[in-house]
């Protein structure tokens, strides 16, 4: 493609293309969108940043997507919210609104390695490919790798292990790079990690079954957002906090990022419940992706309101 125009959103890519179409969505919106690359992963691929501004000094809302590698309607999800902002900004009121007070910073390929790895080697690869001293086994889980109980229940201190927490909080420089970039901004305000599958959208705690201080709050947003996700095409989604609905997870991303001070953390599990759960038909993507847009703009509403 040679533009976002006839980009198709509605089939999987690769990692070379999801690069270009971000290159596109930056070529094509110059007065909002830039591309910030915070760092680099194991095999010295950047790991870019879709920042959506239009003005400077502005707090920040964080979304990621693939950072567990064989997830992939989360990437192409992502791709198709790049494609949802810059059309909807100056048309669509509330995203306006939105934009017009509040930055937003989208990490679509957060673990590029692994999914160049789904393309070329094994489908179903989760992990960092970062090798392990001492084991044949390759990569941690970047959803364990975090400094929110880490090393606890609900992650493995095995390399071969598919929750392996890794030797270290940080180890795994797609973890170190989003760390650095949350603490230097030091202003955001949400932050929405997106896995699948299993439709469900969760919030901390995920390590300790003491609830989370704002955790009122966190189910009232994600009451309102659920019911904004189904009104769409009636998809079921459950959710509380992560240990109450998924089961517990030590050292994951939201926990993390709730105890630096981000009230607004969250996880999608996004569709579907297992039937065909990572190899989801590339038919659900783009409906997959509306809905979700639907509770992500409640999430930044509430954000923007509070
Ligand atoms: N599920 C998540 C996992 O890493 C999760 C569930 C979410 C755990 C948030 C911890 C925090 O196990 C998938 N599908 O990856
Ligand atoms: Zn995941």
């Amino acid at each position: 493609p040679r533009s976002t125009d006839d980009f198709v959103y509605t089939t999987y890519h690769d990692l070379n293309t999801i690069y270009s179409f971000i290159d596109m969505i930056v070529a094509e919106n110059p007065n909002m969108a830039s591309k910030i690359t915070i760092g680099q992963s194991y095999e010295n691929r950047p790991l870019e940043v879709l920042k959506f501004s239009t003005g400077a000094g502005r707090p920040g809302i964080w979304i990621d997507t693939g950072i567990h590698s064989r997830e992939w309607v989360t990437p192409a999800s992502g791709i198709w919210f790049a494609k949802k902002i810059v059309t909807d900004y100056g048309s669509d009121p509330i995203l306006t609104d939105i934009l017009n007070n509040y930055d937003i910073f989208l990490e679509i390929a957060t673990n590029p390695d692994g999914y160049a790895y789904t393309h070329s080697n094994d489908r179903m690869w989760r992990k960092t490919r970062k090798p392990n001293p001492g084991s044949s086994c390759v990569g941690v889980d970047p959803n364990r790798n975090w400094d929110a109980g880490f090393g606890g229940p609900g992650s493995s201190s095995s390399p071969c292990s598919e929750t392996y927490h890794g030797p270290s909080a940080h180890s795994e420089s797609e973890v170190k790079a989003i760390v650095n970039f949350v603490t230097s901004h030091g202003n955001i305000k949400a932050f929405v990690s997106i896995h699948s599958y299993s439709q469900m959208l969760l919030y901390p705690y995920g390590y300790t079954s003491t609830p989370a201080q704002d955790q009122a709050e966190l189910h009232e947003v994600a009451t309102k957002a659920i019911s904004a996700l189904q009104s769409l095409y009636n998809t079921r989604y459950t959710y509380g906090s992560i240990i109450t609905t998924i089961y517990q997870a030590s050292g994951g991303t939201i926990d993390w990022t709730y105890n630096q001070g981000i009230k607004y953390s969250y996880t999608f599990e996004l569709r579907d419940t297992g039937f065909y759960g990572f190899l989801l038909p590339a038919n659900q993507i783009v409906p997959t992706a509306e809905e979700t847009w639907l509770a992500l703009m409640v999430m930044m509403e509430h954000t923007r309101n509070n």
